[in-house]
């Protein structure tokens, strides 16, 4: 059973991430079936679903993109029209430390999920999470589906790897295997290592009186960040075409890290003052004196990108996709959010 217009059973890929929770709200919405594809661990770590209302309304089964024949097995016993593909090692920085690992599934994992899709019935429509750091050091400002790729991680590299095999397996059988080029997008939901949700996560520790400050790596980087919740249902937009593509998904506006601080602790009633320079930076609250931003060279990375800005005009006009949420929104909403959170569990996770 593949895509015959009318069966709506979708394999979600990394469904304990961000982008799995979010997408699957948009499919159960939508009437699909969701069966959420899980790294096996000793704890299931599953709290963005319960947070979403969603858990008990998702298939969880077991798969481990490492093992091809676990990837056949899952995709013939659940016989989906679509597969979204979000499983990754995703955090830039452990990349660095874990390079091959990080290849292994963000690289070779899409290969083998492609090869599957071919073998089994290649009718099911496939869609690939590509990412802004393949531009890396980019080449033109702003960044479309036309710039050349110089990426600066093993995250990077191995993102570059499955967005050609997406486009080589589509070339070369004809598959509906689709991709879209997703600049940085948070939320609530964001993990708690990424830049945006240690910042707001960490403004609502040092309000409860459970952290004195946030040490961070370097301020200047520029991120195009936009919701979550906005690019997940870009990503389902793009299977819903009648042939497959890619597409940059992304705001247009950039910010540094800096200014991020700033907005999330004005949100959370603080008002900083900078002082100092490179990793003798820091940032006091005006009110109470007390440092709030420290800066560690261990949050530096190997190689850094420093400034990325999307063109999604694609996207806009082809597939009529718009973001509902500002950047000041996305910010807002995500220390209110976090300092609920810790209201209600005592702690992140
Ligand atoms: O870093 C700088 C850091 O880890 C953003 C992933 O979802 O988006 C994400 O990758 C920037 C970098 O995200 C800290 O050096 C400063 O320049 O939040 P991030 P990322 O590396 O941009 C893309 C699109 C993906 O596909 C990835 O999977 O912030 N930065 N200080 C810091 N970053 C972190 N994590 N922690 C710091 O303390």
């Amino acid at each position: 059973m593949g895509y015959d217009g009318t069966t709506r059973r979708a394999l979600v890929t990394g469904i304990s991430g961000q982008d799995g929770a979010y997408l699957s709200k948009t499919l159960l919405e939508n009437g699909y079936e969701v069966f959420g594809g899980h790294r096996r661990s000793a704890t299931q770590n599953l709290w963005r679903l319960d947070e979403l209302g969603i858990a008990d309304k998702i298939n969880i089964v077991d798969l481990e993109l490492t093992e091809y024949s676990n990837i056949l097995n899952t995709v013939r016993d659940i016989a989906p029209s679509e597969v979204y593909n979000f499983s990754s090692q995703s955090d830039v920085a452990v990349s660095f430390k874990q390079p091959i690992f990080t290849g292994d599934v963000g690289a070779l994992g899409v290969a083998r999920i492609l090869d599957v899709i071919r073998a089994t019935d290649p009718s099911i429509r496939f869609y690939q999470a590509s990412s802004s750091e393949m531009f890396g050091i980019a080449r033109e400002k702003p960044q479309s589906e036309e710039t050349p790729f110089h990426p600066r991680s093993p995250y990077g590299v191995a993102k570059v790897y499955g967005h050609l095999a997406t486009i080589n397996y589509r070339e070369s059988y004809d598959m509906f295997a689709a991709a879209g080029i997703a600049f940085n997008h948070e939320s609530p939901l964001r993990g708690v290592d990424f830049v945006t949700r240690k910042i707001t996560s960490g403004l609502a520790m040092i309000l409860k009186g459970q952290a004195k400050s946030i040490t961070l790596g370097n301020l200047d980087s520029m991120r195009d960040w936009g919701h979550a919740a906005d690019y997940t249902h870009g990503m389902w937009l793009i299977l819903q075409q009648d042939t497959a593509d890619d597409y940059v998904l992304a705001t247009g506006k950039s910010h540094s890290v800096r200014e991020f601080v700033d907005l999330a602790a004005q949100a959370a009633g603080l008002n900083l003052e900078w002082s100092g320079e490179g990793l003798n930076e820091c940032a006091i609250d005006r009110k109470s004196g007390d440092t709030v931003i420290k800066i560690d060279k261990k949050y530096h990375r190997p190689a850094e990108v420093n400034s990325l800005t999307g063109d999604a005009s694609k996207a806009k006009q082809k597939l009529k996709w718009r973001c509902n949420y500002s950047f000041e929104q996305l910010v807002s909403e995500m220390v209110k959010s976090d300092i609920d959170f810790l209201e209600r569990h005592g702690r992140f996770f």
